[in-house]
Parts: C-alpha cells; sequence; structure tokens
C-alpha cells in the first residue's frame, strides 16, 4: 500500500506528565488540519493509501518511559516519536531553530545567535530524525518533511536512501540572500544543499521560492530553469504552494449552536461596542507592540471612536525560554496598560487583553461577531488567521486589516492591506474599516472567500503531492546525460555500419557560436569541409534543420549536397530537390488543451481564456505582473511537454500565451524525412526549444543530443559546438572511405 510519511518537528500531539504517568493531548495547527482534510477526502475516495507521521512529542520524555509511549503513539495516532533531550531541546529547538534560523529568515538579524554548539546540535538532531525516518521508511514511500527545523534531513535521507520520493516545505519566508549571507559559508552552504536533496522543495509565496533559488545560486553555484536545478543527472524542483486553510469546517462551525451561544456571550459582554480582533503567538514577528501603537494612534485621530470599540487582543503563551520571548512580553503588559491607563474610563477598558490559548469555538465566535480583524505581523510566512477570519463570514460581512509583511496578503489583495511599522496607516485602516458600507465589505470579501474555498487546505496538500508524483516520474526523462567518450565510439560504429543514415543537425548554437548579429553566423571553411566529408560517407540523407529562411540556407549550403528543413520545419528540401511547404490543419487538439488553460484562469486573478479558429490563448496582461510573468512560463512549459504528440504550436506573445495549430515543426518535418528514406541510424543535435520537437519526434533509438541546456528530452548532452564538430569529425574518422 502506499505511504505518506509526514516529518516534523512537532507531532500532532504533545507529550504531558500527569498524575498516573505520562499522556497525549491533541495539538492542532494549520499543518495537521491541511492534512487531516486531505487524509479524510483520501479516505472517503476509498483510496488505498497510509500516512505515518515522525516527530517530537514536545517534552524531554523519561527513557524508562520511551517505549511504552512509542507503542501507544503508534497505535492511537499512527506516528513515530522522536525523543530528545533536555539538552537537545535546549540547544537544538530553543536555540539553533529559534534563537537563530527563525529570527533571521523573518528578518530580525539583530536577534540571531551564532553558536557553534547549536549548529552541532541541530546537525546532531536531523540525524536522529533521520535515523527515525530510516526505520519507518519502506521502498515506494513518499517522504514529506516540514519546515525550518528539519532543513538538514533531505539531504541526510538522500545519502541513505538515493531514490527516495521526497518533499520539503517551509512554512516561514525564505528571505532575501542579504540575510542568508550572514549565516558562516559551511552552515549555509549545508543548509541550502540540506533542503536541496528533497525532489521538490515547495513555499508559499512566488516570492520566497525566487529568494530560494537566487540563494542557492549565490551560495551554491547552481542555477535554475523554471524553478528546476540541475544536480548531475538528478533534477531538482522548488515552487510555490500557497497553504490553505479548512474552508468548510470555519464556515460550518460559523453557525455551530454552541458558536452562536458564545457568540452572543461575548456580544453581550462588550455591550454593543464594534470589536476589533487580533489573535498571535507571543512572538516578535507578530507585530503586537506596532499593533498597539497603530491602535492608539487611532485613538487619537479618532476620538469619536472613544467609548464605541473594543479592540480583543489575544496573544498565545509561546517559546517562552527563549530570551526576546519573555522580554516581549513585560513589554506588551506595559502598552496594554499604558493606553487602558491614558483612554480608558470607569465605563470602558479600549483593549480586552488576554494572554491565553482562546477554545476553538471562542475562535471562531471571535472571528464571526468581529467587524474588524487587525492582522498585522511584522513578517509571517503566510499567516491562517486571517484566511480563517474570511471563512468564519457566512454573510461576507467584515474587514480585514492585513500586513503587507504576511504571505498571506499575496491572495488577500482585496483586504486593507498595511504597512504594520507604521502607526498612521493602522490608525487609518481601522477608521476606513470601521465605517465601511456593508456591500463594500461583501464586495471586497466574496472574492477571497471564493479563492480560499478553491485552493483549501486540502487541495495545498494534494497540488504539493501529485506535483513531486510528477517531478519523480520527469526525472528520469529529462535529465539528460553527458555523451560519454566511449559511447561516442559506439555511435561512431553504428554510423559507420549503418545501411542508412539520416543525420539532423540544427545550425545556430549547435554548428556555430551565436554572433552579434544573425547575418554574421556565416559557415566557415572547416565547417562546410566537415559537411561535404560527412555527407560523403552518409548514404541515408544529411538535412540541417533551422529556423532560418530558405533564402539564407540555399545561399550558404546550396554548394554542399545537404538537404535543409528551413523556418522551423515549414520547408523542406531534399538535396537537389527544390523546396516543399508542409503544412497539416486539424482542430481536435483544442478540447484537449482547453482545460490546461481553464486551470491557469482560475489560479491566476485577473487571467483570461480566449478561443479562436485555429488558436487559444491565456491572456495575462490584467494580472500581478510577476506573477503573471511567472505562471506564463510554466504554462508554456507544461504546454510544451503536453504538446508533444500534437500537430500545434506553443509561443509567447507580449502578455499572452498562444496555442496554434500550425502543423509545422522540426519533429514533423525530420518525421516525414525519416519516412521517405527509413533509416536504420538517426542523428540529431541541436541547442535550443525548437529542437526540442525534434528530439521527442524521433524513435527511441536514435542519437539526440542537446547542445548547453541540461533539460531535454533528447538523450545526452554536449558543452557546445566544438564538441558537435568534434564527434562529426570522429563519425568521419571512423568510417573511414574515400574522399
Ligand atoms: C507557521 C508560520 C504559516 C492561534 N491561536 C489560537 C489558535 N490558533 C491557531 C490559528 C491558526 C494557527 O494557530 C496559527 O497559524 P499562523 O499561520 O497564524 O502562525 P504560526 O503558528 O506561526 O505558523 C505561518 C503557518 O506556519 C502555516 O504554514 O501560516 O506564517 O509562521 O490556525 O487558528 N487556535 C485556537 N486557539 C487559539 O488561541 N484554537
Amino acid at each position: 500500500m502506499p505511504r505518506l510519511v509526514i516529518v516534523s518537528n512537532r507531532l500532532p500531539f504533545t507529550a504531558q506528565q500527569r498524575e498516573g504517568g505520562w499522556g497525549f493531548v491533541a495539538s492542532s495547527g494549520g499543518l495537521v488540519s491541511a492534512l487531516s482534510a486531505y487524509l479524510a477526502k483520501a479516505r472517503a475516495e476509498n483510496v488505498d493509501f497510509e500516512c505515518v507521521w515522525v516527530g517530537w512529542p514536545g517534552a524531554a520524555v523519561p527513557e524508562a518511559e520511551q517505549a511504552r509511549m512509542r507503542a501507544v503513539a503508534l497505535e492511537q495516532y499512527g506516528s513515530f516519536p522522536v525523543f530528545l533531550s533536555q539538552d537537545d531541546v535546549r540547544d537544538f529547538y530553543q536555540g539553533f531553530s529559534n534563537a537563530t534560523l527563525w529570527p533571521l529568515f523573518h528578518y530580525f538579524p539583530s536577534y540571531v545567535e551564532y553558536n557553534p554548539q547549536q549548529w552541532a546540535a541541530y546537525v546532531r538532531v536531523n540525524a536522529l530524525f533521520r535515523d527515525a525516518v530510516l526505520e519507518v521508511f519502506r521502498p515506494g514511500d513518499t517522504i514529506w518533511i516540514h519546515d525550518y527545523q528539519l532543513m538538514l534531513l533531505p539531504a541526510q535521507l538522500r545519502a541513505a536512501r538515493a531514490d527516495a520520493t521526497i518533499g520539503f516545505f517551509l512554512h516561514i519566508p525564505f528571505p532575501s540572500h542579504e540575510l542568508i549571507r550572514l549565516l558562516p559559508g559551511p552552515w549555509k552552504r549545508e543548509l541550502l544543499a540540506g533542503v536541496l536533496g528533497a525532489d521538490l522543495v515547495g513555499f508559499h509565496t512566488h516570492e520566497y521560492t525566487q529568494h530560494f533559488l537566487h540563494s542557492v545560486f549565490r551560495v551554491l553555484g547552481w542555477d535554475h530553469k523554471l524553478g528546476q536545478i540541475a544536480l548531475g543527472d538528478q533534477v531538482r524542483r522548488a515552487d510555490t504552494f500557497p497553504i490553505g486553510i479548512d474552508f468548510e469546517q470555519f464556515m460550518t462551525a460559523a453557525n455551530d449552536p454552541a458558536v452562536l451561544q458564545r457568540r452572543a456571550e461575548l456580544s453581550l459582554g462588550i455591550r454593543g461596542k464594534q470589536l476589533i480582533f487580533s489573535v498571535d503567538r507571543l512572538d516578535y514577528t507578530k507585530g503586537i507592540v506596532k499593533r498597539l501603537q497603530g491602535f492608539e494612534e487611532f485613538l487619537v485621530r479618532y476620538p469619536e471612536w472613544h467609548e464605541r470599540v473594543v479592540f480583543a487582543l489575544t496573544v498565545v503563551p509561546s517559546r517562552t525560554e527563549v530570551r526576546q520571548y519573555g522580554r516581549m512580553k513585560k513589554e506588551l503588559d506595559e502598552w496594554v496598560g499604558r493606553i487602558n491607563g491614558r483612554f480608558g474610563s470607569t465605563e470602558w477598558v479600549p483593549i480586552l487583553y488576554q494572554y491565553r490559548a482562546l477554545d476553538f469555538n471562542s475562535l471562531v465566535a471571535l472571528y464571526a461577531l468581529a467587524p474588524a480583524a487587525l492582522i498585522t505581523p511584522l513578517r509571517d510566512g503566510m499567516n491562517l488567521v486571517a484566511k480563517e477570519y474570511l471563512a468564519s463570514k457566512p454573510d461576507s460581512t467584515g474587514v480585514l486589516i492585513l500586513s503587507e509583511m504576511a504571505g498571506a496578503a499575496r491572495e488577500l489583495g482585496e483586504a486593507l492591506i498595511v504597512n504594520p511599522n507604521h502607526a498612521s496607516e493602522i490608525a487609518d485602516a481601522l477608521q476606513q474599516a470601521l465605517g465601511m458600507p456593508a456591500v463594500e465589505q461583501m464586495a471586497r470579501n466574496r472574492p477571497m472567500q471564493e479563492r480560499l474555498k478553491a485552493y483549501d487546505a486540502r487541495r495545498w496538500a494534494e497540488h504539493f503531492l501529485t506535483t513531486l508524483a510528477r517531478v519523480k516520474a520527469q526525472q528520469g526523462q529529462l535529465a539528460t546525460r553527458h555523451l560519454s567518450a566511449q559511447m561516442q565510439t559506439e555511435i561512431a560504429q553504428r554510423y559507420a555500419a549503418a545501411r542508412c543514415s539520416l543525420i539532423l543537425l540544427d545550425y545556430d548554437g549547435t554548428l556555430v557560436p551565436f554572433a552579434p548579429q544573425p547575418q554574421l553566423a556565416a559557415p566557415d571553411a572547416e565547417l562546410v569541409g566537415l559537411l561535404a566529408a560527412m555527407r560523403r560517407r552518409t548514404s541515408g540523407g544529411i538535412f540541417l534543420v533551422s529556423g532560418r529562411d530558405r533564402a539564407t540556407l540555399s545561399d550558404w549550403f546550396g554548394s554542399v549536397r545537404v538537404g535543409m528543413i528551413a523556418e522551423h520545419g515549414a520547408w523542406v528540401r531534399r538535396e537537389g530537390a527544390d523546396w516543399r511547404l508542409l503544412k497539416s490543419l486539424a482542430s481536435d487538439w483544442k478540447e484537449q488543451i482547453a482545460p490546461i488553460l481553464r486551470v491557469y484562469v482560475a489560479q491566476v486573478a485577473g487571467s483570461l481564456f480566449e478561443e479562436k479558429e485555429f488558436s487559444l490563448a491565456w491572456h495575462y496582461r490584467r494580472c500581478d505582473p510577476e506573477l503573471g510573468a511567472q505562471r506564463a512560463k510554466e504554462l508554456i512549459d507544461e504546454l510544451t511537454r503536453y504538446t508533444a504528440n500534437l500537430d500545434v504550436q506553443v509561443l509567447e506573445g507580449k502578455k499572452v500565451v498562444e496555442v496554434r495549430n500550425s502543423g509545422v515543426n522540426k519533429g514533423a518535418a525530420a518525421l516525414l524525412v525519416a519516412s521517405e528514406l527509413s533509416p536504420d541510424f538517426v542523428l540529431a543535435v541541436g541547442d535550443d526549444e525548437t529542437d526540442e520537437d525534434l528530439f521527442r519526434a524521433l524513435p527511441p533509438d536514435a542519437i539526440s543530443i542537446r547542445v548547453g541546456a541540461p533539460f531535454s528530452h533528447a538523450r545526452f548532452r554536449m558543452n557546445d559546438y566544438r564538441d558537435v564538430r568534434r564527434l562529426l569529425a570522429r563519425l568521419v574518422a571512423t568510417h573511414g572511405g574515400a574522399d
């Protein structure tokens, strides 16, 4: 049975010491609810599939208790606990994870501790997780590792199980290279290479993905193409998967009688005042003090709201052992006291401050009741609270005030977006929110709710896991191998022994280097001589397969008896014959392509689908420019592969990706030529995307070589045109024969 092995720092439950010994308390959080929703769906659809979880149970469990706890965890939760000592918890968890990586990745460089002992613990504990996973692992399993505490684990596992399917997802921001470079060299190299042990690396936003790829390039020198990184003959991929919430759960809960009851009680407590709401873990990244300053500014600027609003500020205790957190709690208490003292009266306490966790019903009741939510982190990977607030509004009213520094702001553009560092922006947003007509509130919220519903937690997990499966499947096909000397000898021997050979050669970049201007790339004497020598030994035919026009090719190669395919396959000329125009039209491909374009329309706000007589188009002029461009690249990539066996062309225009019924490409032209010759040896060499059509069209025993790029449908790879010329010279030499 296929299995998913989830690995995260924390298990979905916490071990606790009670009177009668140790027990468990289930914990929930974004990851748990996302995965539970995904698993529930899989089960409902009878997908035969098992899930196990590897992680730390959240407390230092005495050794004597561990065996029993292991058995209970497995039986009750399908989980495998990794036990950490108190020193590990201090140095790995509170130390390197929460006092180095957490502040660095959230742009708090001055809080970062650089402690070699903590780094050593991080390396050691990642290896403990590796050992635990290896105990659980069975061939065929999919391993999905989560978050910043386990960045070394993917590579550690890869070293032990080279073929394993491994995914990694980062829940916090990936910062700009300017932050990453602050780490000592070996640490940053190991962290980045560690993550890239995974086949697929996921982030919440496009920006984080780009930051990661940039750091990988700067620190490790590994370049990427459309998020794909070639490591030897392996391909890794980085991509964006914004985590969703269990939308239906919140929408349903908002109308649950117990929640409605709780809501009524809360409403009574604030006696008709307007409620502003926020909830966060105690963390300096959440911007709570700045938020209080913003609220104070609001009370100063807009005194008409005195006695009419209440700010319900809930802060959930967290990481109290880490230095900055204790200090922050004190500062927070002082600010709340000061603002309440300055504006409050016997009748009115402006800030209702709670330092504790809320039960789920109270949380949803507050979401549902509050006309405004003030979610203003200074940095946040995503921020689920913002999404949950919108999901808890069945009538679509309410105003979300959201920090532009939260990953969620990328998807929730209709919210009131503020810069959390500026009290005046927060103050003005509160004023705008409390005065906003219900019609406008609904108009803003509905599209956001639609989006959250469509890309919910389950869809997120599904999207990541199906992409991981696809990456794994593509790895074998796409990673081309360098053409070895031994293989070159074999090719030369096959060529010499062939009854009828067909040689297909792209021109620019393959036989000659690129020239500053196209007309300057005329063939040199060496090349003309080489082609002529080769022609004399080739029993079938040599074809130059180029994007160039007929006139140029005729002009340059008229003296050599070679065939030519011009304008990417539109024209074919066998040696000594006339040019022929190739054209075939069909439109049955449209029904296969349209759903792909429609998926992109659904995923990218503002994009449009257009159908014409002989083409389909995806327009992204009205989208966020960066996102549009990135998605266009992905679409082209997907379509290029998908249309391998279809007679269509994928073209990139200005802010549009178009699929055209052309019936012409290098592959189709080559197939026509091949069908006329029936060769028993085919060699094709090319260096750009249009040559991929050629590689894909060839029979599996053809020798296909891509020059330069590591990603290709060709079987082999060479560095540049000089290598190609050397190979051709070798074919000539091996064949022998008279000149
Ligand atoms: C990390 C990243 C990213 C909070 N207080 C209570 C409570 N919660 C629940 C919320 C929400 C979750 O905890 C908090 O999620 P966030 O996304 O806001 O923040 P982090 O915990 O820091 O999570 C973050 C996330 O990973 C997912 O990838 O979004 O950026 O930092 O679900 O509802 N739940 C209850 N009572 C509370 O008092 N019941």
